[in-house]
């Protein structure tokens, strides 16, 4: 497998930074820590990591449960030797099946050992019971990691004040609270990373500072190749479906690199489907998908999709561990 910073982040940030040029970066001493990203489903999460880092590490629908694992995004300010990491959680739900266990895992595992916890809102909207699911997680955690609570899509919000004190009161004590647009403004999520870099401890990086994600290329383009998926399906079936890619090949010169996936569906009704007929909603996911791989990798790609029943994957832990999700 392929660092994924080979592709993706061939310029970390350096904002003019020469450890020649100033005797202060290079004594500043190194910090580092984990900033855990949490919310219900659906209210930004992922869009908010993405904005923090400026490269797309993760995968974002306009469906519930769309991340499935604890996705790393890394940030290195390199002149101040300062490196967050963040780690994007899926939104906490209830549901029975074995995948759902471990999402759930990955929200609890996410926590621990982590300076700072921010705690996603969707403004738009007062709380709910999934929210309140959320203010209990965070009541039974180490009270003293410090928890801000990020008041999301402000854009689209018409009482952003009034919600963001009822989102306040609901039982976690809050450090900090923004209001912000992960989505359409940019320089207050920038403003939010500032503060968070502000709060790192001492310790050596735990990520190559050229690094932007812990994943590898093959699990990042299956994870767009599924967001894809789960924009252009509806009903069960965006759930239902996984992605692996199972071949990597580079193409040399102009050739186009080669993508090969496999789109996993539960039963056979559902592969009849997301092949559509004669073909016509796989090539539009593929298309989808191809399009924006071609955008991050700058060259040209053949994406080579086959839909395959992998029956009731989702209770299968076999399954499960060959989509890299637990041990
Ligand atoms: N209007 C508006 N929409 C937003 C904003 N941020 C995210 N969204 C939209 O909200 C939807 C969900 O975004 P995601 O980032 O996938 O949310 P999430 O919390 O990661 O969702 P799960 O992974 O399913 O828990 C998408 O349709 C986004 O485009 C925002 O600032 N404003
Ligand atoms: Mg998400």
């Amino acid at each position: 497998m392929t660092d994924f910073a080979d592709d993706l982040n061939p310029d970390p940030p350096t904002d003019g930074a020469d450890a020649s040029d100033a005797g202060e970066s290079t004594e500043a001493p190194v910090r580092a820590g984990f900033v855990a990203i949490l919310g219900k489903p659906n209210v930004g999460k992922s869009t908010l990591l993405n904005t923090l880092l400026g490269v797309k590490v993760a995968p974002i629908s306009a469906k519930p449960q769309t991340t499935r694992r604890g996705v790393r995004g890394i940030w290195t300010d390199v002149p101040t030797r300062r490196q967050l990491v963040f780690v994007d959680t899926p939104g906490l739900h209830k549901g029975r099946t074995a995948l759902d266990d471990f999402m759930t895992r990955e929200i609890r595992g996410a926590v621990t050992d982590v300076e700072v916890i921010l705690w996603v809102v969707d403004l738009r909207r007062p709380p709910g019971d999934e929210d309140r699911e959320v203010a209990r997680l965070l009541m039974g955690l180490d009270p003293d990691t410090p928890i801000f609570l990020i008041g999301n899509k402000l854009d689209a919000a018409k009482y952003p004040e009034e919600a963001l004190d009822l989102y306040g009161s609901l039982g976690p004590e809050i450090v900090r609270s923004y209001l912000l647009s992960a989505q359409t403004d940019p320089e207050a999520v920038y403003d939010l990373r500032d503060d968070l870099l502000d709060m790192l401890p001492e310790a050596p990086y735990f990520f190559p500072d050229t690094l932007r994600s812990d994943q590898t290329r093959e699990q990042w383009a299956a994870e767009l190749i599924r967001e894809s998926a789960m924009t252009h399906l509806y009903q069960e079936i965006p759930y239902a479906v996984a992605v692996k890619v199972n071949d990597w090949i580079d193409g040399e010169g102009d050739r186009p690199t080669v993508v090969q996936a496999d789109v996993w569906v539960e039963k056979q009704q559902h592969r009849r489907i997301v092949i559509g007929q004669g073909g016509r909603m796989i090539r539009e996911i593929g298309r989808t998908a191809r399009k924006q791989l071609e955008i991050f990798l700058d060259r040209k790609i053949f994406l080579d999709l086959e839909v395959v029943v992998r029956r009731d994957w989702r209770m299968d832990q076999e399954a499960l561990r060959e989509l890299g999700f637990g041990g």
